[in-house]
């Protein structure tokens, strides 16, 4: 199994997940973790986008078959190695499968976009951001009073056991002071991310890429480059890398 990733909120998810996978006894003593280089544009080149057609991290290879997706990689792992991480009775597992839908098409871009504007548009002027960042500032702290309601009397996202859920709402939660979405304003949501960063497999998954004197505090010399990486990522020219771009541009 060759796993594609980078140290981000997205990569983490799958890193995380593997771990968990080895805290519930499963080896995964063929996994090969390849590091892509994305301010280096690693995503682009034709032999990740065999894999990945999509041009972003994270994707997994496994006996021939490719998957990328961060969510659909857990619900794959979940699947192919049992554990109650995604149960398997229907309703239970829709209870989970849910979250994970709500992470994937929620907080995850709005999130993005809010860090985005917040961090790494830094080649527009500060009244061209006002809009999307009022806008995704708001949508953020929607989300984040949905989740802080929903974890009342909760340890974790479906109830007593750590899910999936947990491991796609985690990895972008965590990083609100990076986003700057202010959640100690919701009464639930740091105690999860504290009770979610103590597990040692979500631990040992935030090391994937990252030295461990950073994994909870990042250097400045970190910051400046994490900056710099989702500046030229999140560049408004840069989303034109597409090779069938000239041909299929649509017109104004
Ligand atoms: N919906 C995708 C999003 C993946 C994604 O946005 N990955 C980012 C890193 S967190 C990436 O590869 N960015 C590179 C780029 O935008 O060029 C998933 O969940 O896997």
């Amino acid at each position: 199994m060759r796993l594609l990733t980078a140290p981000t909120p997205n990569g983490w998810k799958v890193s995380i997940m593997i771990e968990e996978l080895r805290e519930a006894g499963y080896s995964f003593s063929d996994l090969e973790v390849k590091m892509v280089d994305l301010f280096k544009g690693e995503q682009f080149e034709p032999s990740f986008m065999d894999v990945c057609p999509n041009q972003k991290i994270p994707a997994l290879t496994d006996n021939g078959f490719n998957i990328m997706e961060s969510c659909a990689i857990l619900q794959y792992l979940a699947e192919k190695y049992p554990s109650p991480l995604l149960p398997s009775e229907l309703q239970a597992k829709f209870e989970v499968m849910q979250w994970v839908y709500w992470q994937a098409a929620n907080v995850g871009p709005v999130f993005g976009n809010k860090l985005s504007y917040t961090r790494y548009m830094n080649d527009i002027e500060p009244a061209a951001k006002a809009h999307p960042l009022e806008r995704f500032a708001k949508e953020a702290q929607r989300l984040m009073g949905v989740f802080s309601r929903h974890l009342e009397g909760r340890s974790y996202v479906c109830g007593e056991q750590f899910t999936i859920a947990d491991v796609a709402l985690y990895p972008w939660v965590r990083g609100w002071k990076w986003s700057k979405v202010p959640i100690p304003d919701f009464p639930y949501l740091e105690d999860w991310v504290d009770r979610v960063r103590a597990r040692p497999g979500v631990g040992r998954g935030l090391g994937y890429g990252v030295p461990e004197s950073e994994i909870d505090q990042w250097s400045e010399s970190r910051k400046a480059s994490v900056a710099s990486t989702g500046g030229a990522m999140a560049a408004t020219e840069n989303l034109d890398r597409n090779p069938m771009s000239s041909a299929g541009k649509p017109s104004d």
